[in-house]
């Protein structure tokens, strides 16, 4: 197992927003809406358990013990068999921040070791090139946290990130950060690419705040990016970053910070955690697991503090409030597989969410607008429309526009407007 010990992981001087009184009332607020969203028997959200345990949360309470068990449970369950690479990341390092050993969760028959099975998984989804670079990034971040590098993916990710080729959006910059930041702050060898790889993608964030007045690509992404830039300062010394500016955003539209997925990204970073701290929990070699031990604390004496991250875009239209039913234009067009195109004209009560127009069109020709979900920790995610499903292996997706710009929101929180025109269409990625 060969752990060391998890200081040189962290960040030098994070300083989250903790300072003032009204970043410690949003922490609150953010905090609580989190917890609230947890509900005993649905699927168990390990980036909640994270956040709670970065922000110190209270160990003793009913919903802390109900979402680690649920959690320890799903592991067992489903982490072999029903789970990617990304997924099995996500819960080590939830159960790394509960303390619990990843390497021996408790099962009926023997203990599971979740540390290999990340390996084989992620090899595996890199040769049939079924891995996002956000996994990618996800899983070397956990493999580093638990001092098992794999530098190879990780040298493979800061090429990636210097190819002049390579778009790849905010919350994966924010997380191929982390994960190397890690990675350069454990091993020593190859870190001119690293660090090279460091300096630009981190300056691309500053520029991104740049270019959205202190949004940083949009709200459900600025949670990662307050992170990544948090914990990397000095590979864009002498630039600075304006963090206030970025606290100020998430203050000034905490409102929309309604999703517990979002808000789980933006809390740590709110009071200078990022999941590089997950690590903190790590024992030195020679120590032991504890089985019920106190969570990392916030900075200070300070009660846990909130914090949130909003996955919503910004309004653009001044936002009307219509008293009337909302006529909604929905089309769906393929001309990737054969070729398709239909459009229709539905009618929903105000407030809906853009599911309700699909249903809605769905039940009025549901031989042309059928399609189906998957539940996901962020709500319904369109897996088909017309009986055409997106595949992970040919890399397609039903991608969402209102008019031309892409969605920022899925279908169970974008709210249409009057008159908009939502296209649904069939691309890559
Ligand atoms: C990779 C990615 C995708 C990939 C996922 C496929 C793949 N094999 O990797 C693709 C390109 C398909 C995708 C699509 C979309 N995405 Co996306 N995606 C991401 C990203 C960068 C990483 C997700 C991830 O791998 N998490 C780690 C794994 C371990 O967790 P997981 O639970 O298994 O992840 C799954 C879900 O997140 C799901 N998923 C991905 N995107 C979305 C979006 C929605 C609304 C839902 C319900 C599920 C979902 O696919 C993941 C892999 O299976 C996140 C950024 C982030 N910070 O999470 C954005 C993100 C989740 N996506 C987002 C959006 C808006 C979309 C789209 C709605 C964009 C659009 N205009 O159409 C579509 C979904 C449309 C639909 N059909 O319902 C937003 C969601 C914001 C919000 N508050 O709802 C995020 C947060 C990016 C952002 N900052 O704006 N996405």
């Amino acid at each position: 197992m060969g752990h060391g010990g998890p200081g040189d992981l962290l960040p030098s001087g994070p300083e989250g927003c903790w300072a003032t009184a009204s970043c410690d009332q949003l922490v609150r607020e953010l905090l609580q809406r989190m917890e609230e969203s947890i509900q005993p028997h649905a699927q168990s959200n390990p980036s909640i358990l994270l956040a709670m345990n970065l922000l110190g949360a209270d160990i003793e309470s009913p919903t802390y013990k109900s979402l680690l068990q649920n959690i320890k449970e799903e592991v067992v369950r489903k982490a072999q068999k029903a789970m990617t690479s990304g997924q099995v990341a996500q819960h080590i390092l939830a159960l790394l921040s509960s303390c619990q050993d990843p390497w021996q969760v408790p099962a009926p028959e023997e203990p599971i070791d979740l540390i290999p099975i990340l390996q084989q998984k992620m090899h595996e989804e890199i040769t049939h090139n079924v891995i996002s670079w956000y996994n990618r990034s996800l899983d070397i971040l956990t493999l580093c946290v638990v001092k098992e590098h794999d530098r190879g993916a990780a040298v493979a990710l800061a090429k990636e990130l210097l190819s002049p080729d390579s778009h790849l959006d905010v919350d994966t910059c924010a997380m191929a950060v982390l994960a190397l930041v890690c990675e350069n702050n454990t091993a020593p060898y190859q870190e001119h690419l690293i660090q090279w790889a460091l300096g630009n993608v981190t300056n691309g964030l500053l520029d991104e705040q740049e270019k959205g007045k202190g949004v940083i690509g949009n709200l459900s992404s600025m949670g990662l990016a307050i992170q990544a830039l948090e914990s990397s300062r000095k590979f864009y010394a002498p630039r600075r970053w304006d963090h206030a500016q970025a606290f100020s955003v998430v203050q000034t539209y905490e409102q929309e910070y309604t999703q517990p997925m979002a808000i789980a990204r933006v809390l740590p970073g709110l009071v200078g955690k990022s999941y590089l701290n997950a690590a903190a929990l790590v024992p030195s070699a020679g120590d032991t697991w504890h089985s019920n031990p106190e969570p990392p604390r916030p900075h200070g004496d300070h009660a846990p503090a909130p914090f949130s991250v909003g996955a919503f875009q910004l309004p653009t239209l001044p936002l009307s409030s219509p008293t009337g039913p909302l006529t909604v234009q929905y089309s769906i067009t393929n001309t990737l597989k054969n070729y398709f195109h239909y459009s229709t004209s539905v009618c929903v009560p105000p407030g809906s969410r853009l599911l309700q127009v699909l249903k809605v069109a769905r039940h009025e020709k549901p031989h042309i607008f059928s399609f189906k979900t998957n539940q996901t920790h962020l709500g319904p995610f369109v897996v088909s429309i017309h009986g055409l499903a997106g595949s992970d292996n040919d890399r397609t997706y039903w991608q969402f526009f209102s008019c031309w710009s892409p969605l920022q929101q899925g279908v169970g929180t974008y709210r249409p407007k009057n008159w908009e025109h939502i296209q649904a269409v069939f691309s890559t990625y």
